[in-house]
């Protein structure tokens, strides 16, 4: 028999809806009931690609919509060696953010197509579980530091939203909606009972290719 392979559990949301908070405290709380497993953010803005991406949200470089697109589906390619790598020794691998987000942010732009934004991701490694942080724009807008990157606005939050609630009729992937209102600790043990569940159900099963 294969060994047993890790989860690989994406969390999205709009922003500020709490990914990154979470996301730290699932990979400690896992890793004290003794699964093995790592974090990972997407954009991941220590690569040179990265860098690029940092600088344009941090509007210090502009870069033309379908460029910055594709930058962001390369900045996950990179890593996927070491994703596969880690899955198959059977650690469970959380990333804040993935393709959704890159799906659901270009396409709020309008002039996009979903299925166009989705083809630079497809074959990537498929979540086993996608955790979505639902929090209304307005909440989201009164949390720490909102409005100095770009795509920091209420209105365009919400156009992100709509183009996460067509990406979440997907069938075929595991989506699971949470209520990011809640306290971080009631929200950290909500999301720990799904993950658990998850690298349970899915340590024996082979891991698939996204939108494929
Ligand atoms: N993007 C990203 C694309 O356009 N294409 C792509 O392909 C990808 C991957 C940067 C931007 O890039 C875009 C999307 C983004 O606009 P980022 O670096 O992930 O993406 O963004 P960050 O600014 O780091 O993170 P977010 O804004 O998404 O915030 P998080 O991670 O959702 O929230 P977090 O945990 O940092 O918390 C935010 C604040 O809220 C508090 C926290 O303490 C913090 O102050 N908080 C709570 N307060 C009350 N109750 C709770 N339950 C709370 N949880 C957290
Ligand atoms: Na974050």
């Amino acid at each position: 028999m294969a060994a047993r392979r890790g989860a690989l559990i994406a969390l999205e949301g709009v922003d500020r809806a709490g990914k990154s908070t979470q996301g730290r405290r699932l990979v400690e709380a896992l890793r004290e009931a003794g699964h093995r497993a790592d974090l990972l953010r997407f954009p991941d803005r220590t690569t040179e690609i990265g860098q690029l991406i940092s600088s344009y949200l941090g509007k210090e470089k502009n870069l033309e919509d379908h460029t910055i697109h594709l930058l962001f589906s390369a900045n996950r390619w990179e890593h996927v060696p070491m994703m596969k790598e880690k899955l198959h020794q059977g650690i469970t691998v959380v990333v804040d953010r993935y393709a959704f987000s890159g799906v659901a942010f270009t396409s709020a732009k309008g002039n996009f197509c979903l299925d166009w934004c989705k083809q630079p991701d497809v074959g990537l490694p498929k979540p086993d579980l996608i955790l979505f942080l639902r929090l209304s724009p307005e909440e989201a807008a009164e949390r720490g530091n909102f409005g100095h990157e770009r795509y920091e606005t209420s209105s365009f939050q919400e156009k992100v939203l709509q183009s996460f609630c067509c990406l979440m009729e997907d069938k075929t992937l595991n989506w699971k909606t949470v209520d990011a209102s809640k306290s971080i600790e009631d929200l950290h043990r909500e999301i720990k009972s799904i993950a658990e569940e998850t690298i349970q159900e899915v340590q024996n099963k082979p891991l698939e290719e996204l939108w494929k």
